[in-house]
């Protein structure tokens, strides 16, 4: 029984060779039958992500020293409530049951970080012999349970001690981010651990940290003073890979996770789509496109002016080192349409429909797009969706329910893009949805809940969400009938 057009059905009916790509997706019968064929390939990896701070808690145990984000969220005024992450999730004494969690859910993947303080209190010297104990435990258990670590080095947690040097606008620290990550890649490695990421999100806490002080260490840099950062972390990117490379085993994949602005167009004209690819690489220009083309580019020079990065060659070839996958956090668009001098993005109207945070703009093109238009300009060996999610405002019901059709709404678009972009060729290898748990959401604080799974800050006991039932169910058939 045959009950589902394909392409090449279409195409016949049709009298033509084939179906052009931007007809929508073949699916006028129900999928039902379809599974094995219509969803992602059988070794796309599910999973969820996460970060130290965000869920860890457990600050003042096995001589963690202090981090920016203990500094920044315990100066008043800076987070919504005063929110820290002195507890968060308390992920540090709960990971055993979340790890059963995530197993229950039928996850394959799961992306931690490591919190650079925990293994250097201050940022450089000797290593604590039992700062890895926790992240050796878990992961121990991941690998009991048949969970594949992704493990990130740096998700903003910057030693205090570093930040009194001068933070990312010395850059010396680029050095000592390498050290750490070298060592840290080789321990884990010999345990098994295969995938590596430098860094979370330079934009992020480049902008928001230095640039308009929203984030810790809660600086407001000028122009040249925050290109500058820029230039040291896209260094101490391309110093860790090489280092990672050096010390750890053979076979091990190095990236980064970032979060590019991922242009839109805004109609199907090809001129709209070309200026979404120069836009690509315009909007940034600062991070990826310097990563994966080992120079700036001349809009991004001559914008900046006298406030350009001063940078050598030799600096430039370090910081594009080959990296054997991109991680990609996607949330949300950027409309473009094409102008007489390339491109220009949109504004966002007011009334644009957001989730929970307002900057979370709800416009799912953003995972069709932002892996097509990479995938086209600088072919990445891989790519993985490392974060996509969304805030909710979750109430639990008297029954104890969280009925978040929301999220799923969100999601499940979000993934329906992804597949289209996938099976048009994009090399998407696996997906992280931020995030397993509601957690610390910066200085957001505990107010914006991103999880499929409800946690009670007050007893830490986790509720799978409804959202959580509707990922494990993609999971389960692989996104067929998305
Ligand atoms: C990611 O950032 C982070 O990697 C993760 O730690 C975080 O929890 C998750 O997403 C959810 O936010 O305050 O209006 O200036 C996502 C990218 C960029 C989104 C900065 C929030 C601040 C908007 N983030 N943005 S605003």
């Amino acid at each position: 029984m045959k009950n589902l057009w394909t392409r090449r059905d279409v195409a016949r009916m049709l009298g033509i060779a084939a179906v052009p790509t931007l007809l929508p997706a073949v699916s006028f019968a129900a999928q039902a039958d379809s599974r094995g064929e219509d969803g992602f390939p059988a070794n796309f990896l599910w999973g969820s992500a996460t970060a130290s701070y965000q869920v860890e808690g457990a600050v003042h145990e096995g001589g963690r020293g202090p981090s920016i984000w203990d500094t920044f969220s315990h100066t008043p005024g800076k987070t919504a409530n005063g929110d820290t992450g002195d507890v968060a999730d308390d992920f540090f004494h709960h990971y055993r049951d979340d790890v059963q969690l995530m197993k229950t859910l039928g996850l394959q993947a799961f992306r931690f970080s490591v919190a650079w303080p925990r293994v250097f209190p201050t940022g450089s010297g000797e290593p604590l012999a039992h700062g890895l104990d926790f992240y050796k435990r878990l992961v121990a258990e991941l690998h009991a349970n048949h969970i594949e670590p992704f493990c990130t080095l740096y998700h903003w947690d910057l030693p205090q001690a570093l930040q009194d040097k001068g933070g990312w606008e010395n850059p010396d620290t680029a050095h000592r981010l390498a050290e750490y990550e070298g060592y840290v890649a080789g321990e884990l490695s010999r345990l098994g651990v295969r995938y590596f990421f430098t860094i979370n999100e330079m934009r992020t806490f480049v902008e928001l940290g230095y640039g308009n002080g929203t984030h810790a260490p809660g600086l407001k840099l000028q122009r040249k003073g925050l290109a500058q950062v820029r230039h040291n972390v896209l260094l101490a990117h391309g110093l860790s890979v090489q280092a990672i490379r050096a010390k750890s085993s053979p076979g091990v994949q190095v990236g980064l996770c970032e979060n590019p602005t991922v242009p839109v167009p805004v109609t199907l004209r090809a001129e709209d789509i070309h200026a979404a690819a120069i836009a690509l690489r315009e909007e940034n220009a600062g991070y990826l496109t310097a990563i994966f083309e080992g120079r700036y580019t001349e809009r991004y020079l001559r914008e900046l002016g006298d406030d350009a990065p001063r940078f050598t060659s030799e600096e430039m070839r370090t910081i594009a080192s080959p990296i054997d996958a991109v991680g990609l956090n996607i949330y949300t668009p950027t409309y473009v349409r094409s102008t007489p001098d390339g491109y220009r993005a949109l504004p966002m109207p007011d009334n644009f429909p957001h989730m929970a945070s307002d900057w979370l703009k709800v416009g799912p093109e953003c995972m069709y797009w932002g892996p097509k238009l990479i995938q086209e300009a600088w072919k990445p060996r891989a790519m993985y969706i490392t974060e996509n999610g969304c805030s909710a405002a979750d109430r639990m019901t008297e029954q104890g329910e969280v009925l978040d059709t929301d999220r799923i709404m969100y999601l499940r678009n979000c993934l329906g893009q992804m597949l289209k972009a996938v099976k048009e060729g994009a090399d998407v290898k696996g997906y992280f949805v931020w995030s397993l748990l509601d957690n610390y959401e910066w200085a957001d604080g505990y107010g914006k809940r991103f999880g499929v799974v409800y946690v009670d800050y007050k007893t830490q006991k986790r509720t799978p969400k409804l959202s959580a039932q509707f990922y494990s169910s993609v999971i389960a058939s692989r996104g067929a009938g998305l």
